[in-house]
């Protein structure tokens, strides 16, 4: 009998030029859900994969926000946590971390990056302003709204276009920047709102030249950049791969050099910097840094520890470093690419280029004949559960919510299913077994419906939402 020869990916695409730069030291057991327990599970969720337990999910793909492990460094400082109220030392070692890193004069420390979204957005934004920003992401635009601002999306138009090519779908588009500009007046836009790899496009990079150009052009007018740093570290790598002069510059370098070209950044430590929590805000300006340090004080913390431990304070400084390492970023986006080349191999439509932190199923494409208000990418998240208790995102109508002037739904071009990698969580025999569940359900996609949704929370109503199937 004749047998097929197993290759390797190295054997496949030339000698593999990476692996993962770490060993597994401890395991967390998971175990594979019966058909009839997720039955039960989605339906008591609402089909809702928010609202699952997580003891029922077999591969946890809802999110790469604190689901990181941890090094055996960082766990070792856990122990050295400084648990003072005031003045931890764990504070100024985070505070030097990201002075080093990110380049950033003042840092004030938050529980999570909504924490400092809220700030910023408190501290900036004034009732008329209008904040232009590369795609909208759910908490940034809430809290830029609740502080009475309009969030104007700036973005390239291949950015909404899930086949389009372009390796920077991530960048502003200078042009509809400069007519918002004109149009409502540089003493109306309190900042520029930039994310550094695109989450809601599908973890899509911004160019080095793109930030020069808009920084040039916010120059002339006299309007500020704060910076969602919160997959910039990402984003760097696609610089380093993607744009010329950048090959032979380290991860750190152009990190630097990015945020050079901003006033601020706010963080979600979650994601990047490899802890279950944390945040942070960190301004070149002295104003924004005296209001943001005022407000601390009222909704997280101290100023010197935001609502994190000394603990937190001390694995998120050493995540920082790990975070940056050349290394680390290239196997953790080279896993995400690995799942995304199968399913691009077997057709299955996905956003393209793959991005930094989640491969993203083209909801609208796969279920073409379910219509966006009976929530294609919600009905597809639950199907993958319900094959393979593998856990995804709704990133599409429902994340998306109602415009708060009309109150309708606000209908995206992007309707996706989130597929996000946790860091240095999962193997690549995970990825196959993902990628495996994906075509089943891609298979079988004209058996499906759709949802109706039968409650709605006011804010952020993916969150909680529920829904019955329609049959
Ligand atoms: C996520 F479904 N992201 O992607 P916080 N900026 C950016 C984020 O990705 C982000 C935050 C700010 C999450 C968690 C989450 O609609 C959702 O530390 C680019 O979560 O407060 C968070 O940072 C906020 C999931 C947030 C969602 C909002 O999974």
């Amino acid at each position: 009998m004749a047998h097929l020869i197993p290759q390797t990916m190295g054997q496949q695409f030339g000698r593999r030029s990476w692996a993962e730069p770490w060993k597994i030291k401890m395991v967390e057991p998971i175990r594979l859900v019966s058909p009839a327990e997720r039955e039960k599970a989605i339906a008591d969720a609402g089909y809702n994969t928010f609202l699952l337990r997580s003891a029922d999910v077999y591969i946890d793909l809802l999110t790469d926000s604190g689901t990181s492990a941890m090094s055996d460094r960082q766990w070792a400082g856990i122990m050295l946590g400084d648990e003072a109220y005031a003045g931890s030392r764990n504070f100024y070692h985070l505070e030097e971390t990201v002075q080093t890193y990110y380049g950033y004069r003042y840092l004030v420390p938050t529980h999570q990056g909504r924490g400092a979204e809220h700030l910023l957005s408190k501290a900036l934004i004034k009732p008329g302003h209008y904040v232009p920003g590369n795609m909208y992401f759910t908490t940034t635009r809430l809290h830029q709204e609740l502080a009475g601002g309009t969030f104007v999306d700036v973005i390239i138009d291949e950015a909404h276009d899930p086949a389009n090519q372009h390796p920077f779908k991530g960048n502003v588009d200078l042009d509809k920047l400069e007519s918002l500009i004109k149009r409502v007046g540089a003493e109306n836009i309190p900042y520029v709102s930039l994310a550094g790899t695109v989450n809601m496009a599908g973890g899509q990079p911004v160019s080095m030249a793109n930030v020069r150009a808009l920084h040039a052009l916010c120059d002339r007018y006299g309007v500020r950049i704060y910076l969602d740093a919160t997959r910039m570290i990402e984003n760097a790598f696609f610089i380093q791969e993607g744009e010329e002069g950048y090959a032979d510059k380290s991860i750190a370098d152009i990190l630097k050099e990015f945020c050079g070209y901003t006033d601020g950044a706010w963080m979600s430590a979650k994601k990047d910097h490899l802890v279950n929590i944390g945040g942070w805000l960190a301004v070149n300006d002295e104003d924004v840094f005296e209001s943001a340090r005022n407000m601390v004080v009222v909704y997280e913390g101290l100023h010197t520890y935001g609502g994190m431990a000394g603990r937190d304070m001390e694995a998120l400084a050493i995540g920082i470093t790990e975070a940056v390492q050349d290394d680390h970023i290239r196997a953790r986006v080279g896993q995400v690419r690995y799942l995304g080349e199968l399913l691009t191999d077997w057709e299955i439509p996905i956003v393209q280029p793959v991005g930094g932190h989640a491969v993203f199923l083209d909801a609208k494409r796969i279920y073409s004949h379910v219509p966006q208000d009976r929530f294609p990418a919600q009905t597809l998240a639950a199907e993958l559960y319900l094959d393979s208790g593998i856990r995804a995102m709704e990133r599409g109508i429902v994340s998306a919510g109602r415009d708060p002037e009309t109150g309708d739904h606000r209908y995206p071009a992007l309707e996706l299913v989130r597929l996000t990698i946790p860091r240095r969580v999962y193997t690549q025999a995970h990825m196959d077994v993902v990628a495996e569940a994906v075509k089943a359900v891609y298979d079988a996609r004209d058996e499906t419906r759709g949802l109706k949704m039968v409650y709605e929370p006011k804010y952020l109503r993916f969150f909680q939402a529920r829904f019955e199937r329609i049959s």
